[in-house]
């Protein structure tokens, strides 16, 4: 999973005492480390040690008690979005995510634009379906996420992918590229899933026209 990505799972528990954790460690050296970060939030710290790297981090301890209770009916197929992969594409757009020095801090911007909510940033005809390609040119992963419609991953570093895979958050590799489609009609926001990238301006808005 990427940075704040988020998944949903089905579990079926027997009695006893359960860990969950991480298979391998948090941090990897492509994805921010806060404690990698000098006062300023600049790159520039320590790397994350070898050690570090191989330490499974716990995520929470479930204790499961009782008898069974009969077998429960089983879960309704859930519908999948429309593969678009062989959609008619209105529109093509690439996008660049970009860091730079601005002042005492970092700028993070989307076409080298900073957050305004009183901009939109993309039009879009509604009812269509748009490939994007995101650019990133920095050296950090940038976890792209779409607020309330999924977007369908296509292609991976110029690789295309053949099954078809759906996610709320996309990571656009460090100098690298991917590209998505989706379709969806209203008005909505698209930004990095790392907090203090977000909150340093890597934010677009996204409105759909009836026209
Ligand atoms: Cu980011």
């Amino acid at each position: 999973m990427t940075a704040n990505a988020t998944a949903e799972c089905w579990w079926f528990f027997t009695e006893g005492r359960f860990v969950f954790h991480t298979i391998r460690a948090v941090v990897s050296s492509s994805q921010l480390d806060v404690s990698a970060c000098d006062g300023d939030g600049r790159w520039g710290g320590q790397r994350p040690t070898a050690q570090q790297q191989r330490r499974r981090q716990g995520l929470a301890t479930l204790e499961v008690t009782g008898s069974d209770v009969p077998t429960l009916p089983a879960v309704a197929v859930q519908g999948e979005p429309r593969d678009l992969r062989g959609a008619a594409i209105a529109r093509r757009r690439e996008l660049a995510f970009a860091m730079s020095m601005g002042g005492s801090a970092m700028n993070f911007t989307i076409d080298g634009r900073k957050f305004d909510p009183a901009r939109i940033d993309q039009t879009v005809k509604a009812g269509t379906v748009e490939e994007w390609t995101l650019a990133n040119t920095s050296p950090m992963d940038h976890p792209l996420h779409l607020h309330v419609w999924p977007m369908q991953l296509v292609e991976e570093n110029g690789q295309p992918l053949h099954q078809p895979t759906w996610q709320d958050v996309v990571n656009i590799p460090a100098r690298g590229k991917v590209r998505i489609a989706f379709d969806f009609a209203g008005r909505t926001v698209y930004h990095c899933h790392i907090l203090d990238h977000e909150d340093q301006g890597m934010i677009g808005v996204d409105a759909r026209k009836n026209r």
